[in-house]
């Protein structure tokens, strides 16, 4: 099917003309293979709408008379392109619920949510800068894959924060603000006679290199933490039912919330551990998650969700103090892909978690079947507190640490043959891949993984890991 034309419509239908009665986004009843981006609904191709080219079609029912037309494709030219009402070629689609343009490769990649999810503070909005910058280093390092802004213009409210941390500016930049829950990292969004915010979409195609070969869309939201909690209504505010529609769930656990992580962690210098009484509730987060995924996806207790479900332990600069680090190895060496290493940072994560906070792990592991537990740090060490009473980290000390690790896993499940992988049976793997790659093995850049700042302060000891040869990357280690 030409991906320009949408589908099958009425014949006679009047090109350009959409009346209140008529308006799509008001349409019962749309479903089918594809799912919109801003609010999460199904739909079909042929309910797909295109966007007017010629300027005298402006004005929209749903987007208001700054926007151009929406509509449903009826006349084609010999190439089978789509024509406006003026016979100009529209190439542009839109979403057929909220009217917003579809990205590009919307209708010929597949499309993979990966939601982040987490409490207030947890550090969502500074990890998913820091995982889209090292995504973008580490798979074309080590796999010759890009990963491109599939929306520049959308994308802008993250690539700023991620300029903000990377752009080597001064520490006040690098101060992320709190995500507010109608700030810009929001759309408002008119359904069902209503205005509502839904969480702004932030599309990345990844392409590999030498074949120009598109293999998916990442779609990625950058919530604010109070989303999440319960309490929330979720018919005036749904903008955490993304979790629903993804692919995978990534649950960003914040270790300085947590009391028995702040107990082992009184002498360490990070500011967040002297915030007092945060009260943590994170296990709940999850449990709330839970319900809201079965209620939406309308599942009993009793069946599965069938969604892989990454429990990242952030702010690992911290929490890596009152661990063995040799243990941990960086699932990334030489451009393959190491399942065991993954396997094996799983099992000393939950360990850990095991030991702190055992009902993060009991929800985790009732909710998917499919859990597994990573470390990761956005910054690779502390933030320090401003005059103005905001953190920042030092952008010129930023070494995110194993932060990307959670999506090449993910990727590494939903599109086979994605990466050269390395398990325990059998040394290395080399999985069909969907197109011929030549691996440019390139070496991390020096420092990548470099060491944080480390306090040189008692701390009470946990239970000693048991040794075990590694190849560790993480601080301190020379393997
Ligand atoms: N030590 C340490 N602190 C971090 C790290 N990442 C984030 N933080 C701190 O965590 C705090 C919260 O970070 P945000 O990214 O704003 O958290 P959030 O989850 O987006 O918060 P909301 O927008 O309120 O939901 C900030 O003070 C950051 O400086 C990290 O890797 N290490
Ligand atoms: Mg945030």
């Amino acid at each position: 099917m030409n991906p320009r034309s949408t589908g099958t419509h009425t014949a006679g239908e009047e090109v350009g003309t959409i009346t209140p009665d008529t308006l799509p986004g008001m349409k019962q009843g749309m479903h089918g293979p594809l799912i919109s981006p801003y609010c999460w609904e199904s739909f079909d191709y042929g309910d797909i709408l295109h966007v007017a080219a010629d300027s005298r079609l402006t004005g929209d029912p749903i987007l208001g008379e700054n926007e151009r037309l929406r509509f449903h494709a009826t006349r084609f030219d010999d190439q089978g392109c789509v024509l406006d009402a003026y016979d100009r070629i529209c190439s542009e689609i839109a979403d057929p619920y909220v009217h917003f343009r579809l990205p590009q490769g919307f209708l010929e990649l597949p499309q993979f949510i990966l939601s982040i999810v987490g409490a207030p503070g947890s550090g969502k909005s500074n990890y998913l800068s820091a995982l889209i910058n090292s995504l973008q280093h580490s798979l074309f390092q080590n796999y010759g894959m890009v990963l491109k802004d599939a929306d520049p213009a959308g994308n802008a409210p993250l690539n700023d924060m991620k300029n903000c941390l990377f752009g080597g500016g001064s520490i006040e930049q690098a101060a992320l603000l709190k995500t507010q829950l109608d700030g810009r990292m929001y759309l408002r969004i008119r359904r069902n006679g209503r205005v509502v915010s839904y969480p702004r979409p932030f599309v990345y195609s990844l392409v590999r290199s030498k074949t120009h070969q598109g293999m998916c869309n990442l779609i990625f939201y950058d919530n604010a933490g109070e989303h999440f909690e319960p309490g929330i209504d979720i018919t005036t505010s749904p903008g955490s039912l993304h979790t629903a529609a993804a692919a995978a769930l990534f649950f960003l656990v914040d270790p300085t919330t947590l009391p028995a992580f702040r107990q082992r962690l009184q002498f360490h210098p990070d500011p967040q551990l002297k915030h007092p009484g945060r009260i943590d509730q994170q296990d709940v987060l999850l449990a709330e998650m839970e319900i809201r995924i079965r209620k939406t996806l309308r599942l009993s207790v009793n069946d599965e969700i069938r969604k892989p479900l990454a429990i990242i332990l952030g702010k690992s600069d911290i929490w890596m103090t009152l661990v063995d680090k040799s243990r941990f190895k960086n699932p990334i060496r030489d451009g393959i892909f190491d399942r065991d290493a993954v396997m094996n940072n799983s099992n000393l994560v939950r360990e850990l978690l095991l030991s702190v906070a055992p009902t993060i792990v009991a929800n985790a592991e009732s909710l998917s079947k499919q859990v597994m537990y990573f470390p990761a740090s956005a910054f690779g060490h502390s933030p320090t507190r401003l005059p103005s009473g905001s953190l920042a980290p030092n952008p010129l000390r930023i070494r995110p640490h194993l932060v990307e690790i959670p999506v090449i896993w993910t990727l590494s499940q939903q599109i086979q043959g994605a990466f050269v992988e390395k398990t325990a049976d059998k040394p290395v793997t080399i999985l069909p891949p969907a197109a011929p790659i030549r691996r440019s093995v390139v070496p991390l850049p020096e420092g990548e993984y470099r060491r944080a700042p480390e306090g040189t302060y008692p701390m009470p000891p946990l239970p000693p890991f048991q040794q075990q040869e590694t190849s560790s990357i993480l601080p301190g280690s020379t393997g």
